[in-house]
């Protein structure tokens, strides 16, 4: 009997991974492989919901599968898939668009935002996102699921949709909880601190990339927007520029913000930033070098998605099964 908890998680590949997704995401991810049985996926069936050039969006898709890899997610260990190959995933989407109400997909944060931001395309697929997502999470009957603070709302949301099938049905779904790392669950752009580190951002000078070359993440660390107060504290309100130096920094070195605090007393903000560059440099190194070499071998990520996609639906469709049945859907 595997008595191991299970996780899932995801990214859309959606644009180039962050310093955010890594931090945020990732790199808790990777940590996780021994105790729980864990799924990880590429959302590209999410990232349609704005558009996208389908050229990018496959070099992309398998762009994050190699971060994942190089990441430190080892593929025996965990079950790491393409969302698309892996049909249950619409299949459940749809049973479960019939269980969630139109008006708690409109209170959702992410929906507003995105239709703030995409405003000649507000399709049905963006409002019903969160349904997809909590597709993606029942079928594999997930305990946790590690994000950054902001996709909690879509895992309650999630947690809604599963109480309110199960109120008709018995026990079909397992009720996940969201999985929020204490540090590093939210990092925020470099030039506008008050929003979140975004990888669909247009000012790339906000936003480090995972993939970015050791030159460019010192430059864009160096232009960071920070006050004029010449302190390095940990003060969201008052300094969230510095405040935001002072997260990245203690989760790429270990280095509480009291160390921190204490290391750069009385020197400026010109040490403090340049610091802040180097340590993600050195934390990024190894990663982009090995999502370098794994992206040429094509035969080695497709040996990768492919077993992953057979695991993944295993699992899944015997979640899906349950559902038709209980729905009433004659079985074939
Ligand atoms: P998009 O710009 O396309 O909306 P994004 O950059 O916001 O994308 P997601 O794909 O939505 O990133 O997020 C992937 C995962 O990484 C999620 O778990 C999310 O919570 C986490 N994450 C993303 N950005 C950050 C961030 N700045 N800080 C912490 N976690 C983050
Ligand atoms: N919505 C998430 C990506 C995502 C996801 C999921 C995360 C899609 N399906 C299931 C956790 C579990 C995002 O934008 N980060």
């Amino acid at each position: 009997m595997d008595e191991k908890k299970t996780i899932l998680s995801g990214i859309q590949p959606s644009g180039a991974l962050t310093l955010g997704s890594y931090l945020g995401a990732i790199k808790n991810w990777a940590e996780l492989a021994e105790s729980y049985d864990c799924y990880y996926m590429m959302a590209d069936m999410h990232t349609i919901t704005v558009r996208q050039n389908p050229a990018d969006l496959r070099r992309r898709t398998l762009e994050q599968l190699a971060a994942y890899i190089a990441a430190g997610l080892d593929p025996e260990k965990n079950t790491i898939f393409i969302q698309s190959h892996v049909p249950a995933h619409a299949e459940l989407s749809w049973v479960l668009s019939c269980y969630t109400m139109f008006g708690e997909l409109s209170r959702m944060t992410q929906f507003k935002d995105k239709s703030a931001k995409n405003a000649d395309n507000i399709n049905a697929g963006l409002f019903t996102y969160p349904v997809l997502m909590a597709a993606d999470i029942l079928l594999y009957q997930a305990d946790l699921v590690p994000v950054g603070e902001d996709q909690k709302q879509h895992v309650e949301i999630c947690r809604d949709i599963a109480n309110r099938f199960n109120g008709v049905y018995g026990e079909v779904f397992k009720l996940p909880e969201p999985y929020i790392g204490k540090v590093g669950a939210r990092i925020m752009s470099l030039q506008t601190p008050e929003n979140k580190m975004s990888k669909s951002d247009p000012d790339q000078n906000g936003c480090v990339y995972m993939m970015d070359r050791p030159e460019d993440i010192a430059r864009k660390f160096k232009r960071a927007v920070t006050d004029c107060d010449a302190c390095v504290r940990y003060d969201v309100k008052e300094k969230p520029g510095i405040s935001n130096l002072m997260q990245i920094y203690s989760v790429a070195t270990g280095k509480s913000f009291a160390d921190i605090e204490t290391e750069f007393a009385g020197r400026g903000y010109g040490d403090f930033k340049a610091a802040v560059g180097d340590a993600v440099i050195e934390l990024l190194r190894p990663v982009r070098e090995e999502a370098e070499r794994l992206i040429k071998d094509k035969a080695y990520l497709e040996s990768v998605y492919r077993a992953g996609a057979e695991r993944a639906e295993r699992t899944a469709m015997r979640t899906l099964r349950k559902v038709y049945k209980k729905v009433g859907f004659v079985q074939r």
